[in-house]
């Protein structure tokens, strides 16, 4: 079977309980915003095909966690399966700020020696006045950590929700591009797909400039 896509990607979404990870999945993927909780095991995989600037088929596979107290049973194989990371915390609960450096240390030191790439997310963007982080303390976190980005997000309002899964795509690209992440044996963060053909080649159709 042809294969459709350049690249596949895997994502990892982390950070403490009830930033919102699933609903930033649960948004990215399916266009919608539930209220009620979602399940609080929170373990859900979905994949979602982007096409980057460059015209690149990227597929993403994005493996969603629970919070803190399953990270070391359940989320270490979907570490192993991942070249990004969306670390993620809630803009009204400073706690969720002030455990990042954790969390972003704690992957590192698990996936050496293969790559992991991070966008910083302030989720929750559109409860302005219950806001305990500012978008300036959330970038110089960024900056501190070599993160490769910050964006404030909503999924409630649908801010910025694409941006960032595709924000971290275009880092992954073009780090893969400037051959500072490379395929490995045994790991499957990053797969190289066939190339993409736009059009599937028409044997039995004989071409109408040379009959
Ligand atoms: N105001 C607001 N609430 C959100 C947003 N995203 C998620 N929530 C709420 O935050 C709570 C936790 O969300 P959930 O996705 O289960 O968090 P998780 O534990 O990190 O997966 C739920 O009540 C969501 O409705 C958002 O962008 N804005
Ligand atoms: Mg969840």
């Amino acid at each position: 079977m042809e294969v459709s896509w350049n690249f596949r990607f895997g994502i990892l979404l982390l950070g403490e309980s009830a930033v919102g990870k699933s609903s930033l999945l649960q948004r990215y993927t399916e266009g919608t915003f539930i209220t009620s909780r979602l399940s609080p095991l929170g373990i859900d995989f979905k994949v979602h095909d982007v096409v980057l600037e460059a015209g690149v088929k990227v597929k993403l596979l994005l493996w969603d966690t629970a919070g803190q107290e399953r990270f070391r049973s359940i989320t270490k194989s979907y570490m192993r399966n991942s070249v990004g990371c969306l670390l993620v915390f809630d803009v009204t609960q400073r706690q969720t700020f002030d455990r990042v450096r954790s969390w972003h240390q704690e992957v590192l030191n698990y996936v050496k020696p293969n790559p992991m790439l991070f966008l910083l997310v302030g989720h929750k963007c559109d409860l302005g006045v219950q806001r305990q982080v500012t978008e300036s303390e959330g970038k110089a976190l960024a900056e501190q950590l070599r993160i490769d980005g910050y964006l404030e997000v909503s999924s409630k309002d649908n801010i910025n929700v694409g941006l960032a899964f595709e924000t971290l795509a275009s880092v992954i690209y073009q780090q893969f591009q400037k051959h500072k992440i490379a395929v490995r044996e045994g790991w499957h963060g990053l797969t190289v797909g066939a190339q993409v053909a736009e059009e599937p080649p028409q044997t039995n159709k004989s071409c109408c400039y040379c009959g």
